[in-house]
């Protein structure tokens, strides 16, 4: 590349980790005002005791007690704990159209949100409101509406178990299962793949297992980044000669080498470890290919061995006592030959051969993978793909192997397991009528697209929202704020300020809740909740902050009093005595899931407990009985991206965001700082279409013939090493060029790994 590059552009070249996290954070302590108490919060980030960090879903090591530096752990703490504020006084400086032209950066920064607000349109500001008069309000307009079905309960996954549990049960018991999840936007492709395929829609790997494993897979996720703490996993995992094979786009500088703040030899000497050991740089939306071209080598491996007289490479002990529909798998594996395959994936043949011959050598594998794998419209096939590539050598359900799907948000599993879903089972709808005596509706409820196309279609009149930003978290953000704007009623429980709170309906209200680092006190004095990891590990969490203002109630407590206001008695649920000590909703949430019994007790054990994965003891809750191998037929995702001019757009995280939230317009590893208006190009797609790097660009969404554009102009096209064919560009910006439509058609998981585009030099 040349040595000019466009502003804000560098060459990044230390390893991840290391000193520059270190100064990040401090950096960030400063930033938010917090340098004394936001070191002293710091410390207490999953401790025993302590609260659990709202950063990510990544288990804690059961026997450490020191403490675990995590970079972007500590900044989402500090945001959380920030000294800033915006109460009323804001509120009444700035109006909401012109807190609309704020950056999503600026809106967040504002502070914690501290007194409930209602908007006021004559004046365009949101007004301090009593809470006892906003749950009135929010009561009467639901109780308006002529269908429970017309209102939307969206959850994002830091809500506990606790707050999620009492929400399902206020929603079941107002009459509906519109419950749109950030879940359904995130790993829904595992919630529906993995059902099918091993009977549970978990990962089936706990922490230790890392320990036994003979070789890691790595798919579509960026630890360094949105999972810090997994680094020590695989920087201990690297030390210990086990190989780690990363198929991704992006050469991701943790995965390729680390150095861990936790290793005073690394630090003081600048050294690091390499972790992968071998780093495919797969075309986006080309996993697909990728994994039928690794079955493809191992059954290859399995015939070749079997002809030189040995016993094949398949567990067939396994197979033959566990599982159904290998043939299927087989004869579609086969019939895709290696030209298809090495074309969809950008991969050579050797590459991938290679990659199954570590995955043949190694005794027990584990399969990790992330947003690269189920943000796609074949997501959920990716999924079942990942299972037939690890039963095929019995790499499920023993110690050192398995299947392990990255989470989100530090409680997204959690929240799904204690009831929300719009698809609720049998065995949930028996477990309410036994906890509560009555029995709530079966019927089939709305997912996160659906909630928004419902709104869109003026259909649902009424959104709920415990926590998250689902208007830009959303795809075509043209379409779902205009949709928002026509709502009868929009209430959001929320710790900080963002645009969703801005797209104002007729009643909008803005209900400021604790977070998980503020002491939370009710009637019986202080609270823990708690919350489940990746590893369905589940263990108390204690905030122990002041919280930012006197006024803040707990998401609980929130919850409970909507309920009272809108149920009145119906169903005699009684609201108060279950936030008075939440030790009651635990007893509830035993009562209707008995996988948690004595919860209570056994969330304050120190590391918690494991709620039972039946497929990691090899037991399967499908339909047969038995763990299948399943299809995904053909390799292409998307007939637009066979437009031989088009590209095919990954949206991604930077290093200084939270999803929504934007920490800051650094993203050190990939070498861009103080900008997020940037397309990650491959140097041949930018000749073919006569551009450079530094031209401004616009990116246009395919979304089929009749529809209106989608378009983003003037970004930088920055060249940058990634396949040709695959751009990159940063989540939520692009979320302009993803049509709503554009999603995986098994479990509505929006595909924004795979979003057909055009690029050209800007004319706007
Ligand atoms: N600091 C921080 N932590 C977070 C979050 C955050 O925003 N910031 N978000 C939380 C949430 S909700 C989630 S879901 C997780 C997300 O964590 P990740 O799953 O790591 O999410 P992404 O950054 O979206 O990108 C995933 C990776 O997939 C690669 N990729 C893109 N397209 C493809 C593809 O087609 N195939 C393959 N194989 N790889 C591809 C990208 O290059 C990137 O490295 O992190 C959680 N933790
Ligand atoms: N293009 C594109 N779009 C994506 C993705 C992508 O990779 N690319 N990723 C998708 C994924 S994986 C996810 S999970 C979604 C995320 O979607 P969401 O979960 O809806 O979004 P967040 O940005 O995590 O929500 C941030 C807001 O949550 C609130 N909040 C923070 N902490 C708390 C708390 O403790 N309690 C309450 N009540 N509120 C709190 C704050 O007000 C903050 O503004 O986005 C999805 N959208
Ligand atoms: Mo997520």
């Amino acid at each position: 590349m040349k040595d000019r590059r466009p502003d804000g552009i560098e060459q990044y070249d230390h390893p991840a980790g290391g000193w520059d996290a270190l100064k990040a954070v401090a950096k960030t302590l400063a930033h938010q005002q917090v340098v004394a108490q936001g070191t002293m919060t710091l410390l207490k980030a999953n401790q025993p005791n302590g609260f659990d960090c709202p950063g990510c879903a990544w288990p804690d090591p059961k026997h450490t007690s020191s403490f675990e530096f995590c970079e972007n752990g500590a900044k989402a703490v500090t945001w959380e704990s920030t000294a800033k504020r915006a109460g009323p006084e804001f509120f009444a400086r700035h109006k909401v159209s012109d807190l609309w032209n704020w950056t999503d950066h600026q809106l967040e920064d504002a502070g914690r949100l501290c007194f409930p607000m209602r908007y006021n349109a004559e004046e365009d500001r949101y007004e301090p409101i009593e809470w006892s008069a906003a749950f009135k309000l929010i009561a009467d307009e639901l109780n308006k509406l002529d269908n429970p079905s017309r209102a939307e309960f969206y959850t994002s996954g830091r809500a506990s178990n606790e707050a999620a549990f009492l929400y399902q049960l206020f929603v079941r018991a107002y009459g509906t299962n519109n419950f749109p999840d950030c879940s359904n936007m995130c790993h829904e492709a595992t919630s529906v793949g993995l059902p099918k395929s091993i009977g549970v829609g978990k990962g089936t790997v706990t922490l230790e297992d890392f320990d036994y494993a003979d070789a890691i897979f790595s798919f579509g996720h960026n630890p360094g980044t949105n999972h810090p703490r997994m680094m020590t996993t695989l920087h201990n995992a690297s030390r210990r000669g086990v190989p780690i094979i990363v198929f991704n786009p992006l050469k991701e500088r943790a995965l390729e080498r680390f150095a861990a703040p936790q290793d005073p030899i690394e630090m003081v000497t600048l050294s690091s470890t390499p972790i992968a050991s071998a780093y495919h740089q797969v075309r986006t939306g080309g996993d697909l290919a990728a994994l039928k071209g690794l079955m493809k080598a191992v059954l290859e491996r399995d015939a070749a061995d079997i002809a030189a007289g040995g016993s094949g490479v398949l567990d067939r002990a396994f197979i033959e006592e566990h599982t159904v529909g290998l043939d299927a798998v087989r004869a579609d594996v086969e019939a895709t030959n290696w030209d298809q395959i090495v074309a969809v994936s950008g991969l050579t043949k050797d590459a991938i051969e290679g990659a199954a011959d570590v995955y043949v050598k190694a005794k027990n594998v584990i399969v990790c993978y992330g947003m690269g794998i189920t943000q796609h419209t074949n997501g959920t096939g990716n999924v079942q793909q990942i299972a037939n590539l690890l039963m095929l050598r019995g790499n499920m359900g023993r110690q050192g192997a398995g299947i392990a799907p990255i989470r989100g948000h530090s409680n997204v599993q959690g929240d799904r397991t204690v009831g929300i879903t719009e698809i609720p089972n049998k065995a949930l709808l028996d477990g309410m009528e036994r906890a509560f005596g009555f029995r709530p509706s079966g019927d089939k409820g709305h997912n996160a697209i659906e909630a928004v196309e419902a709104i869109i279609a003026g259909e649902s009149k009424a959104l709920i929202c415990l926590g998250g930003n689902l208007a830009v978290a959303m795809s075509d953000p043209d379409a779902t704020f205009g949709g928002m704007r026509k709502l009868d009623l929009a209430v959001h429980i929320a710790t900080k300020l963002n645009r969703s709170h801005l797209l104002t309906a007729k009643t909008s209200l803005v209900l400021p809740c604790l977070g998980r680092t503020d002491l939370d006190t009710q009637a019986s004095g202080p609270q823990a909740v708690t919350v489940e990891d990746s590893m369905s590990m589940v263990h108390a969490s204690r905030g122990f902050l002041k919280p930012p203002s006197d006024v803040l109630k707990s998401e609980p407590a929130i919850i409970a009093n909507i309920a009272k206001a809108t149920l009145g008695d119906r169903h005699g649920i009684d609201w108060d005595g279950l936030i008075a000590n939440y030790d009651r909703i635990r007893d509830k949430i035993e009562e209707v899931f008995p996988d948690f019994h004595e919860f209570s007790k056994r969330a304050r054990v120190r590391g918690g407990f494991r709620l039972d994965v039946a497929a990691s003891f090899r037991r399967w809750n499908t339909e047969n009985g038995k763990a299948n191998f399943l299809v995904a037929p053909g390799l292409d995702e998307d007939v637009l991206i066979k437009n031989p001019d088009a590209l095919v757009l990954t949206t991604i995280r930077s290093h200084d965001q939270y999803n929504t939230t934007i920490y800051g317009l650094d993203d050190r590893y990939r070498g861009v700082f103080g900008r997020r208006d940037v397309i990650f190009m491959n140097k041949d797609d930018l000749a073919r279409r006569g551009l450079k790097d530094g031209d401004r660009i616009d990116i246009r969404g395919l979304v089929g013939a009749d529809e209106a554009a989608h378009l983003v102009r003037g970004f930088t096209a920055v060249e940058y090493n990634i396949p040709k064919g695959s751009v990159a560009g940063y989540y939520p910006e692009m979320n302009a060029v993803v049509s709503l439509h554009h999603y995986d058609r098994l479990s509505g998981t929006p595909s924004y790994k795979g979003v057909p585009v055009m690029v050209a030099a800007s004319n706007g």
